[in-house]
């Protein structure tokens, strides 16, 4: 398989964190956000929407949208799973993956930014408060809702999709200032996560293009 990705893309870190979980080798294709790679011809072939990642699998299929590639790794290489039997923890689990995926992620990506500063004239007050408000109010819905599935991980002791999500979404609001100190189970699991081998394995910091970025 080969992962278009960006080192420190959330959603290619998803995708990395659920291939080092079920012990995937896989070879890797930087694309470099900040000079724009996709949107290049050739990036737009493997995805029209000009998002990362994209995933290659070994018979020449191209897939993307994080989320999707995470559950064909789950239903191609079913062991060990991440996604739990029960079908109502497996629902819950996708819940907080949906959750931090789609409604806090997005106003956080890239273009969303540049745009907001741009064409919006935010300036960094404002940033700030659309920062808190939105990724903010969903991350701290995901906080109420692992507090009935928690235990080690988001949805009991072993780490499933939903982790793969929170981890790069904790990693990235930490770098863009929101507040997540009141996030008190949710930084609990981040912090028990960076010691599990498969997700220091995905760390943005150790990924071969990360020298390159800013
Ligand atoms: N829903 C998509 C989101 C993908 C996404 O937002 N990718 C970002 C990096 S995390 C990106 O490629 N941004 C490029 C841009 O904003 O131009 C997924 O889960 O795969």
């Amino acid at each position: 398989m080969k992962l278009y990705g960006y080192w420190r893309s959330s959603a290619t870190y998803r995708v990395r964190i659920a291939l080092a979980l079920k012990g995937l080798d896989y070879d890797y294709a930087p694309v470099n956000l900040l000079e724009g790679e996709q949107t290049s011809k050739a990036y737009l072939a493997r995805n029209p929407h000009g998002l990362v990642p994209a995933l290659e699998t070994d018979d020449g299929a191209v897939l993307t949208q994080s989320l999707a590639i995470m559950e064909y790794l789950e239903e191609a290489f079913p062991a060990p799973p991440i996604l739990p039997d029960d079908p109502v923890a497996c629902a819950n689990a996708r819940a907080v993956a949906a959750t931090l995926a789609c409604e806090a992620q997005p106003f956080m990506n890239r273009r969303v930014q540049l745009f907001l500063k741009t064409d919006g004239g935010f300036d960094d007050e404002a940033m700030k408060a659309w920062l808190n408000r939105f990724p903010g109010g969903a991350m701290a819905a995901v906080e109420k809702m692992i507090a009935k599935t928690a235990g080690d991980y988001c949805i009991g002791d072993t780490p499933t999709m939903a982790d793969c999500c929170l981890v790069p979404q904790m990693y990235g609001a930490m770098r863009f200032g929101i507040d997540v100190s009141g996030l008190k189970r949710m930084n609990e699991i981040y912090e028990r996560c960076q010691t599990h081998p498969a997700f220091a394995k995905a760390r943005p910091e150790i990924q071969p293009d990360a020298a390159g970025g800013s």
